[in-house]
């Protein structure tokens, strides 16, 4: 359906030449004027549990979670590609150690341990008879090497041991100061992990249970991990032994001084996280204050803290950078962070909602080279994902099951929607970036899926299409024409035409397409005045069921807007009332996104207080209510980061939309947010936005085009096209004039 016709035209100057009216200088003075508080997660205390205490480091490989004890620093380490399971089952995501600093610092004080999201670092600090004493953690990206380093304002008081822990108990070596250990899989995967203790002053040597350092002044481990996979199905997944690699990475690493190795992994975090910033407001300055676990507590019992709420939203950003890196593997339901050999759902890709929602903030944040892994991992499949699908479906094109590894083997049920759904992330990662060689990489992707649509679509007596005999994730019966495969083909169909036009390809498969997209079974609405979830109207207004496919139309499809399809709207916002606000972590961050999609910003924030309500560690009581842990990890529970992912961008979501063709600014804008700013969010067609507001209202936007084009902009009922200058920027009031 087309826009409204746009009521304001303005052209920008290039930047730089235009003129700015008085107002706006003002009002950014005063937007900038509330802080957006620092963004640290801090304990007054040691964590003892793994999934709601410890703190995660990550660059997108390797990853670790932290305790910061006193007795003994212990990190939990993970590797992104260390899974059992081969081309016919989609095995499980392993832990991959443990590596303990001991020290016997029990008994200090002033203890504080923390994690600075601004720099990607995690340090604990506290004083001992006399010393203060500082360790300082982080996972490099440039260096490929997770870093801890210790330090104390005296000389000579660093003693300890350093040791290590195989998951899978396999050889373990300590020569002089480097402690490796290595083995194999049952699946043959050959891993290795090395650990480098080096120190200033004092003693080092090896013994039996490691590597112990005696009244040094400064001591610094490096530590890498590895395997021998390959994204490759035709070379039979594995690569080399993992030997070489990791020991040239730790040499690298280790003659480069720390500072040195700190300034690479800043210069390289910074560039990506820096480029949004979100201020919702400032808290009360004694809440703000509190350790992390207190003020979650005070938030959980009903206080205001708008600048937890930014801290929520950047952790989503953090834990993306930590887990998704350019030739990592995607982030799976844990990111990278896993402490089992058979974790919650095998800690693996479930296609269904989990792995697509992990990339809902990628561009939409400014992540976009976050998204570069999900492209690849869906690649690396295919081959193995067709072979599969012809012998089930006896189509062409590919589809996978719910649960999906890292070897292109899948379990569980088949979701024939699945590749449709991941193509949609796809998609929109071009729709972002406008990045013609991707969109070149990524046709052949959708072409196929839409091939195995039009063998799969299936004619009705009227000549309506509907896709045969499926389910709604995850209940109700198997039968035609399920509401979220129909908007899930419509996506599909959708985004092929608009990549086979801007390529200029395939003309006739275009048109082919076309048809069927016309022909499809169109969203209804039922007998309660519910968006249906079946072709059948049997909508249940009981039914709390946690996903709520059916509104992919809504959120984070197209096909459904209240400024476009508004009947199908109010249709929508009847069935998510009934489905109601309390769930799994990544259900309710889903809801916030489509009642962001549905422009009720105060529906977003009530399930924003939801999803951010304290949790205790409860185990795997998977139909326990969802929330967040004390380090602001997603409570599905157990931990999944989904949660996070979603809510991230449900919070963005809230301040700019970029659906319909148009970019609409503060969408969602809830009454606890009065005033506030954010900068750096993207929107389709490569735009990115600034908006600063006060008093609810728009006060400020920029909007800024690296590639430059025309912005079809909208504010509530006001709606203006403004041409952005190439490289340049347009900034616009309230009114959307300059
Ligand atoms: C889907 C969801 C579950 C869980 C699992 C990993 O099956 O229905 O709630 O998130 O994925």
């Amino acid at each position: 359906m087309e826009i409204r016709r746009l009521q304001n035209h303005a052209i920008c100057p290039p930047a730089g030449t235009m003129v700015r009216g008085m107002f706006v200088a003002i009002l950014l003075l005063f937007a900038g004027r509330a802080s957006a508080g620092d963004l640290k997660l801090w304990y007054a205390q040691p964590a003892q549990d793994w999934m709601a205490e410890a703190l995660p480091i990550g660059n997108g490989r390797v990853g670790g979670m932290l305790f910061g004890g006193l007795d003994s620093e212990h990190v939990q380490f993970n590797e992104d590609t260390l899974w059992t399971g081969d081309e016919n089952d989609t095995g499980a995501y392993q832990d991959f150690g443990d590596l303990f600093i001991d020290l016997s610092h029990q008994g200090a004080t002033d203890y504080r341990r923390e994690l600075d999201l601004s720099d990607a670092v995690h340090s604990v600090s506290y004083e001992l008879n006399g010393v203060h004493y500082r360790r300082e953690a982080f996972c490099s990206f440039p260096d490929q090497v997770l870093v801890i380093h210790l330090t104390a304002n005296k000389p000579g008081r660093q003693s300890g041991l350093v040791r290590r822990v195989d998951a899978h108990k396999g050889q373990l070596t300590i020569d002089k100061n480097l402690i490796s250990f290595k083995g194999a899989l049952t699946n043959g995967l050959m891993y290795e992990a090395e650990a480098m203790v080096v120190s200033q002053g004092g003693t080092l040597h090896a013994e039996s249970g490691g590597v112990r350092f005696e009244n040094a002044d400064v001591v610094t481990v490096l530590l890498d991990a590895g395997t021998s996979y390959l994204p490759q199905s035709d070379k039979k997944w594995r690569g080399e032994d993992p030997h070489r690699r990791l020991v040239r990475q730790l040499d690298a690493a280790a003659r480069k001084s720390f500072d040195v190795l700190k300034a690479n992994h800043l210069g390289d975090y910074q560039h990506l996280f820096s480029r949004v910033e979100l201020n919702l407001g400032s808290s009360d300055p004694a809440v703000a204050s509190l350790p992390t676990d207190k003020r979650m507590a005070a938030y959980t019992a009903g206080g205001a803290d708008p600048e937890l709420e930014a801290l929520f939203f950047q952790m989503g950003r953090y834990l993306l950078i930590g887990s998704s890196r350019i030739g990592s593997l995607p982030a799976n339901l844990q990111g990278i962070w896993n402490n089992s050999n058979s974790p919650p759902w095998r800690c693996d890709y479930h296609a269904d909602v989990n792995v697509q929602m992990n990339y809902w903030p990628a561009d939409l944040t400014n992540l976009s080279e976050c998204f570069e892994p999900l492209f690849d991992w869906v690649d690396s499949g295919r081959a193995v994902h067709r072979r599969q699908t012809a012998a089930q479906f006896h189509t062409r094109g590919w589809t996978t099951r719910g649960e999906n590894g890292v070897y292109g083997g899948s379990t569980w049920e088949w979701v024939p929607a699945a590749s449709a759904w991941l193509c949609q992330d796809l998609w929109d990662h071009y729709s972002y970036t406008h990045d013609r060689k991707y969109l070149q990489k990524l046709y052949p992707v959708l072409k196929e899926v839409c091939e195995f649509w039009e063998d799969r679509l299936k004619p009705l007596p009227d000549g309506t299409l509907v896709a045969p005999m499926d389910f709604s994730p995850e209940h109700g019966p198997v039968e035609d024409g399920v509401s979220f495969v129909q908007q899930l083909v419509y996506d599909l169909f959708t985004n092929y035409l608009d990549a086979s036009t801007a390529l200029n390809l395939d003309s006739e498969h275009r048109q082919k397409i076309a048809i069927l997209r016309a022909r499809l079974l169109a969203p209804k609405i039922g007998k309660w005045g519910q968006l249906q979830e079946w072709m059948v109207d049997r909508d249940d207004p009981n039914d709390k069921h946690r996903h709520v496919s059916h509104m992919i139309a809504l959120y984070p499809g197209h096909q459904i807007s209240p400024l476009t399809t508004p009947q199908l709207a109010d249709a929508a916002k009847v069935s998510l009332n009934a489905r109601g606000d309390e769930s799994t972590g990544w259900a309710m961050a889903w809801r916030i996104n489509l009642w962001a999609r549905l422009l009720d910003g105060d529906h977003c924030y009530r399930l924003l207080r939801n999803q951010l309500r304290l949790v205790k560690d409860e185990g795997t009581n998977y139909e326990a209510g969802g929330g967040t842990y004390s380090n602001l990890l997603d409570a599905h529970p157990p931990f999944q980061i989904d949660g996070n992912f979603g809510a991230a961008a449900g919070i963005a979501e809230m301040l700019v939309q970029s659906q319909t063709g148009e970019v609409q600014l503060l969408p969602a804008l809830p009454g606890a947010w009065p005033a506030g700013s954010v900068k750096g969010l993207r929107a389709r067609g490569g735009f990115e936005v600034d908006i600063a507001w006060h008093d609810g209202k728009l006060a400020v936007a920029t909007i800024r085009s690296a590639l430059g084009g025309t912005c079809h902009l909208r504010y509530g009922q006001t709606e203006a096209s403004i041409q952005v200058p190439a490289g340049g920027s347009c900034r616009v009031n309230a009114r959307l004039s300059d």
